[in-house]
Order: C-alpha cells, then structure tokens, then sequence
C-alpha cells in the first residue's frame, strides 16, 4: 500500500496572543466559553443550531425540525419560514438602526454615496416591484453582471426579496462565460451595467450582455443601471434603463415568507477540468451561518465600518459583504475598482478617509502590495483599523508578518479564514478575542464544524502529518446540490471514501499541528510528489516566497523521465530585483536551507505574472501545461488575464 499521506515541511513556532484590551471588549473573550459553545455545537448540533437560529433570524413561521439529514442531502430548519431580504434590512428599521449607512461606496473615480438602511430598504422594496412586473418570482433564475457598486447590492437583496434565484457573475468575465452561466440555469432577466470603472477605463459590461445574450433563449429582459454614461444600444423590447423604471415604482413592498429551505443563490465555481458548477445555496442555514460567523469571526460591533475587498461575484462578496454583515446591521464599504489606481496607496487612503475599522482581504492581494513597496502603506495613518482578514489562499508567513507589521501596526488580530464557495461560510478560522494565531495556519474549526485530516481509508493521520481534509457532520450553510447536476454533487464531494456518503470531501490537504491547528497545503489535486514525498504545493511557494528577491511563486509538477515528477516553479520578482542565473543558483538553495534539498526546484522560470483567477487564486492547471511544454487546453473562463499565459508560452 503506498503511502498516500501528505508530508508537511513547513515549520513556523511564532505565536500571536490576543492582546488584553482587544479581548476586553471582543463579542467571545473567553476560552472557557469558546470550548463550551463548541463542544455543544458539535455534541448536540440540533439543539445548538435550534437555539442559534431562533436567537439569529426573524421568522414568520417558526420551524417544526432542525436537520434532516439523508446523507448526502441535507435540510435545515424544516416548516420554517423567513425572507432574506427582510432579514438584512427589515428587521434594522425602527431601531436605532434605520438612519445608519447600511453602505459607504466609492468608485473608481472618486465618486462617493452614503446609504443608509432605511434607503437601502426603500431601493430594495423598489426594486423588488419592478422586477415582479416583470414576471419575476419565487423560484425563477436572475443573472447579475455588475461592477462593485451598490446596485449590484441591491440587485442580490430585491431577487431575495421576491423569491427569486440570483447568479452573479463576475463584471470581469467575458461574454462567452456568462452566457454558458444563464444558458445552465435559464435565467430570465440580466442585470447589468453600460459599464465599470477599472484601472481608469470603462469595462463595457453592456456590450459584453449583447454578445451573451446573442446565445441565451432563456433571456426576456436586460435592465441596464446607468454608471459610465458610455455608448450603448438598447434593444426595444429587451432592453430597460434601471433609473427609468426604479422611477416608476410604487414604494411599500410587502415581502414573502419563503421556506427555509427555497434556493436563494446559485453560483458558479470553475472544476479543475469541465464546465463550471452551479453550487446551490438555500436561505436559512446560509443566513444562519453568514450572519452568525461574521458576528464572531470579524467580531462586529455597532460602530464598525467593515471593508471587504472581495467582489461580489465570489462566495465571499456573498456571504462577507452582503448577507452576514447586513443581517447583523453592520455598515459596509464597497469599492469599484483597481486597488493601485491612481497610485498603489488606494485602499489606505480610503481606510483613512472612511474611518474604516475592519479590511477583508486576499493574500494576493497583499503579497501585491509588498512587491509595490512600503512608501505606499506609510504615507497613511491606518489607525482606525481593529482588525484584519485573510481569505482564498494559505497565507504565506513573510505575507502575514508583513499584514501584521505595516498594515495592523501590530494592534490588530488577523483572522485567516479557511473556507469555500461550497461551504457559504467561514469554517476555520481564529475568532479574535480567544485564539493565539500562527502565521500560516486558519487555526480552528467554527462553531458547528467537525473537520479531520484523513488518509485514504478516512482514518485520522496523525497529528503533524498530512492528509485530506474533510468534514464529517452537516453544517447549515452547506450547498444543497449543484444546480441541475446531483449526480455530480455526490460524485465531487461525498465519494471520496467508499461506503462513507456522510463524509463532505474539501478537496484540500492539510495537516494538524500539536496544537490541533490546522494547516492547508493546497488542493490535493496539486499535491506534487517529490523524490517520493508528496508534498503541499503552498509549503513550497511559501519558502520561495520567504526570499527577500520574490513577489510571488507557484509549485508545479513536470513529468520526468527519470525522477516521475520534476519540480518546476514560477517566481515572480520584487521591484528592483532582475532574473539572473545566479539568482536561480540562490532561490534554490534557499529552499534547500528552508526545506530540505528533496524540495530543490528541478527548473526555476522567472515570470512577469501568474495566471489567476478573478479572485487571486493561482491556475497551477496551467501551469502544469506549460511546464510540460504543451498547450493549454480545458476552461480558461475564470482566468483573470490571458496575456500571462501568452508571455508565458512564448518565453519557452
Ligand atoms: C472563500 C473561498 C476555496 C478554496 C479552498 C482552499 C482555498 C480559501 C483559504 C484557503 C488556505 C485559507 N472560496 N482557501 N481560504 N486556503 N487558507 N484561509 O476562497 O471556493 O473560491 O475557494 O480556496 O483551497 O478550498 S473558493
């Protein structure tokens, strides 16, 4: 039998305690409590999630059973019934809440717009009405193609409000992508915008809807929210103008209760191979679980202003800029555009402008801002930040240490928060007030999660050594299904282990430390296998990334003749620093000195950039086809920019 554990190389001993002051005043600041709720949530998950989801959500009518459990099909909160929509802004009205911004924007150019909860329920309500003339309701599919501006809140909120499912799609994605998502769930009406600022030029997203919906029979209406004032053409009796009929709308809206249970969301997540997969989300678990981690993850207070930095086309713009915060009557801020337009600095400038207390972000994004340089960061006071995010990749320790150093000024927790589309919410992560953090590690399981480092047979590998990551109870904000597709539902996600259909696979490894942290290493599927160890491709990056020479690497295997598997890895340089065969020389022994020598990379390609997706996530798929020479094939509809390949393929 080989062995088909994962090794792990990676050591980091430093050890981040939160400080007294923060855990004074943080929403759990005991450890005591903190083991308590869990063993609870995980021992007795019903009474547990009963109780939460009594004291968290409004109902209109209570429900009669907490889980129904078919596994692999699960349904929560049986015979109740709720509207989202009310959820997040209803609920808010009549308290001291109705006149606070519910949202802060800014675009690109500098425009801002204050919205307050009250207002944000009359555009909802608004909305809501126009759509339903239009034939929208309960059940029926609405695809959203906006930039980060608050129609595209107010768009996901009015679908919730009526019943109806939306899918976004990412404002970046081309016009083929977007008509494969409508064409899969039949989506009735787009909206979208003429266009979006990005990087000081105008994405046409209604030029791109033309195109789409040039292939989509599903499609009856395109409402249009007017943002750039670019050129556009409108089709009579197609197309509709937002602010036209936002205008004509009558204002009281009475709002639907919907089952627990009715499908709130569908979105599109990329396979590794094939079309992308409609992951499935229903709304009172999903609320349940996005409202409550926000609470305690980001550790939400009254007066926070929150800046997620994630689109809303990504689970997390879903769950961590709409739904959790919102229901919990948090203030959000959006921002439309490039984080370095005009100048690298625009995020802490805008931090200080707003006051902003919480930043969300992506390790990509702030390895990005390293390789732009400090200068940037300390023109700005940044003292209004609290607290600090991190979501999508493993975050490299020097990424971290340097989050922590230049942006939290050494005050604020980092929450590094594991977690997938499929999972809707945050499932590990530290919560701010209890949890000592390690650099690199999302620490431990959420409220309700039971998580395990299995081998292949799904036993537990021991502490310090890899495996597969799993999840072996239901959780509320679990996908249901993928759209149209059960059979792959199971397939992807509860076959992994024979005979098991309970256990949800991750389809990432990770490993467990002493202190029952754990640690990812990647996707299994990326896993490399060097000179017979199988080997995380994070922990290999990690320790390139740790040179003070490189902005950013990815770890791909190669086939070799010889070894099965050479090592080939993509570095991308700090400014000032130039590609040289002596800096080849020096990267590989540095990985040699952090690693071992069975680490050494085989073949080392300097690049001007990595393929990525529109969320930050390295394409090593694509790499894995360059590095062997070949062409790229399979769905490149999620990559982010086509020229890194294309300079890639030709530097060969
Ligand atoms: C929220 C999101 C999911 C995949 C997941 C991991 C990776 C996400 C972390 C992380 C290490 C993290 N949804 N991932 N967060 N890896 N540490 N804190 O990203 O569906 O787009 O991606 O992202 O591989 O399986 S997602």
């Amino acid at each position: 039998m080989p062995d088909q554990t994962i090794t792990s190389v990676s050591r980091e001993n430093r050890k981040f305690r939160p400080s007294a002051e923060f855990k004074a005043q943080a929403n759990l600041g005991s450890e005591a409590l903190y083991k308590r709720l869990y063993a609870e949530s995980v021992n007795s998950p019903e009474k547990f999630w009963s109780k939460q989801a009594k004291e968290h959500l409004v109902w209109r009518k209570p429900f009669k059973q907490v889980l129904k459990w078919q596994a692999p099909h699960a349904q929560w909160f049986l015979g109740g019934k709720l509207n989202v929509a009310e959820n997040c802004l209803d609920r808010h009205l009549g308290t001291q809440r109705e006149n606070k911004a519910a949202l802060i924007f800014e675009g690109e150019p500098g425009d801002v717009r204050t919205i307050t909860y009250r207002q944000l329920h009359g555009h909802v309500s608004q909305l809501a009405q126009v759509i339903e003339s239009m034939g929208i309701g309960a059940g029926d599919r609405v695809a959203i193609y906006l930039p980060m501006i608050p129609e595209a809140v107010i768009a996901m909120l009015a679908c919730a409000r009526v019943g109806a499912i939306h899918t976004v799609v990412f404002g970046g994605f081309s016009p083929e992508a977007l008509k494969d998502r409508i064409n899969d769930c039949k989506a009735k009406l787009v909206i979208t915008a003429d266009g979006g600022w990005r990087r000081g030029k105008v994405i046409e997203l209604k030029a791109n809807v033309d195109k789409a919906v040039e292939g989509t029979p599903t499609v009856q209406t395109v409402m249009v929210v007017k943002r750039c004032g670019n050129p556009v053409t409108m089709k009579a009796g197609r197309d509709v103008w937002w602010q036209d009929t936002a205008a004509a709308a009558a204002k009281p809206h009475k709002a639907k209760a919907f089952d627990a249970e009715h499908p709130l969301f569908i979105l599109y997540t990329s396979g590794s191979t094939g079309k992308p997969k409609g992951v499935l989300h229903t709304s009172a678990g999903y609320l349940l679980g996005a409202k409550m981690s926000a609470h305690y993850v980001f550790d939400l207070k009254e007066t926070d202003r929150y800046f997620c930095s994630a689109d809303i086309g990504w689970i997390t713009g879903h769950s961590y800029v709409v739904y959790g915060l919102l229901a919990n009557g948090s203030t959000i801020f959006i921002y439309e555009g490039a984080p370095n337009q005009p100048e690298p600095d625009r995020f802490w400038q805008m931090i200080d402008r707003h006051a902003l207390t919480i930043l969300y972000t992506a390790p990509t994004a702030i390895r990005a801002f390293m390789r732009w340089g400090d200068d940037y960061v300390r023109r700005h006071r940044l003292d209004s930040l609290r607290l600090l995010g991190s979501v999508g990749e493993p975050i490299n320790p020097e990424a971290w240490i340097w989050y922590h150093t230049l942006i939290g000024k050494k005050r604020c927790p980092i929450v590094d928060t594991w977690w997938q589309t499929e999972t809707g919410c945050i499932m590990i992560s530290p919560l701010p007030g209890v949890t000592a953090t390690k650099p690199g590690s999302a620490t431990r399981p959420f409220f309700g999660v039971v998580a395990k480092v299995v081998d292949d047979q799904c036993r537990e590998v021991p502490r310090n050594s890899g495996g597969k990551l799993v999840i072996t109870q239901p959780w509320p904000s679990m996908l249901r299904t993928l759209w149209g597709d059960d059979d792959r539902y199971v397939r992807q996600y509860f076959s992994e282990f024979p005979g098991r259909p309970e256990i949800y696979f991750t389809g990432d490894g990770a490993r467990q430390d002493e202190d029952g942290y754990f640690w990812i290493v990647g996707r299994i599927d990326d896993v490399l296998n060097v000179s017979g160890h199988r080997i995380g491709t994070a922990e290999i990056e990690s320790a390139l990334v740790s040179h003070p020479s490189v902005a950013e690497a990815a770890a791909v295997g190669r086939p070799d003749e010889l070894k099965g598997q050479a090592l080939c890895v993509f570095v991308t340089l700090k400014a000032g620093y130039a590609a040289s065969e002596e800096l080849k020389e020096q990267l590989r022994s540095h990985v040699g000195k952090e690693i071992g020598s069975l680490a050494k990379p085989d073949t080392i390609r300097f690049a001007a950039g990595l393929p990525k997706t529109r969320s930050g996530k390295i394409m090593r798929r694509i790499l894995k086809e360059i590095a062997a020479g070949g062409a790229v094939k399979g769905d490149i509809s999620t990559l982010d920019d086509f020229s890194v390949v294309a300079a890639l393929q030709s530097d060969e």
